[in-house]
């Protein structure tokens, strides 16, 4: 190793290769571990290309409060937790989470916003958010705080002969590179106790259509992320040493829930971009415990989203 050139981008990937796992046998359902879930919680990630966690359209007439409310639940900095819109190109909504603070855009005729509000949520613990619309403003509360009231951004939502308003979570209905700015729509969080627009979403009639969870709520989470199928994070090695100190010096940590039954799995490979791993671990054919796979504060002082996190999930 002391033989490659210092000034080659060495990467650090974090990865559950295709190979190991590229159906969607193993992935965790509702139904698969009943006993171990929060079963009112849904997930919002891991969907990845397939769409968003759940799609919802309101005839805007017949709504009487634009109100949504919701616990959130996250250990990830960054990510979609709901968009809206009446029209994808001239009036759409997003609240999402980056560096864990709420972040909501916007784009009307009325007003383009990016604001960010709010303490920092990823930190594993319910929290209970409400977005409202009443006149012309945008109302956020957070545990019961009114941390933003954004003034002369709207016009009155409830009962508008507007086109319908789609609502859907954990993702986008247009590219992220369109938004204001871009972020990695992914979220691994659960939401549970929802309301949208001041109605519980268990009654929804008929029941809004989503994608079969990939992964499920279980009430003890932990830190980390969750690696479904075919994806992997890289890290570049600047990014992962102390400033100044010897490139060769570094710290990686690695706590591990493997999931589901599969062949011998690349865990970490370490290399220059192009060429083959000059250092690999794999995790030999074992029991797994039920239960995502978890890097547990997985880089020290280093925990961020992996923007280039490359994701290859096929379609189930
Ligand atoms: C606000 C302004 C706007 O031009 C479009 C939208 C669409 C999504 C709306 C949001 C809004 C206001 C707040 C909501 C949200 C959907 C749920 C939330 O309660 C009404």
């Amino acid at each position: 190793m002391a033989d490659l050139p210092l000034w080659s981008p060495l990467l650090l990937l974090l990865l559950l290769p295709p190979e190991a796992s590229s159906d969607s046998s193993h992935a965790l359902s509702p139904q698969s571990h009943p006993a171990n879930l929060d079963s009112d919680a849904l997930h919002l990630g891991s969907h990845g290309r397939l769409g968003p966690a759940l799609n919802m359209t309101f005839d805007l007439t017949k709504v009487t409060r634009a109100t949504s409310y919701f616990e959130l639940r996250t250990w990830d900095p960054e990510g979609v937790v709901f968009y809206g819109d009446t029209d994808p190109k001239y009036d759409w909504f997003l609240l999402g989470l980056r560096e864990g603070r709420v972040e909501i855009q916007l784009h009307n005729p009325h007003a383009r916003v990016t604001v960010a509000a709010g303490p920092k949520l990823n930190d594993g613990k319910w929290h209970r958010m409400e977005v409202s619309n009443k006149q012309d403003m945008v109302v956020l509360a957070i545990d019961g705080d009114e941390v933003l009231k954004l003034h002369q951004v709207s016009k009155p939502l409830a009962g508008a002969p507007l086109p319908p308003m789609k609502i859907v979570l954990g993702n986008l209905l247009f590219p992220p590179s369109k938004l204001r700015l871009p972020l990695v729509p992914f979220l691994d969080a659960c939401l549970r106790r929802s309301f949208w627009l001041n109605v519980p979403l268990a009654s929804f009639s008929p029941p809004p259509t989503r994608h079969p969870p990939l992964r499920a709520c279980e009430p003890d989470s932990g830190p980390g992320a969750y690696f479904p199928p075919g994806s992997q994070a890289q890290f570049a090695l600047k990014d992962l040493r102390p400033r100044g100190e010897d490139p060769w010096n570094f710290t990686v940590e690695l706590g591990l829930r493997p999931v589901g039954a599969g062949g011998p799995t690349r865990i970490l490979a370490f290399g220059t971009p192009g060429s083959d791993p000059v250092l690999s671990l794999h995790l030999r054919n074992q029991d797994r415990t039920p239960g995502p796979l978890r890097p547990l504060s997985a880089w020290k002082d280093c925990w961020h989203k992996a923007r280039s996190w490359i994701r290859t999930e096929r379609k189930a």
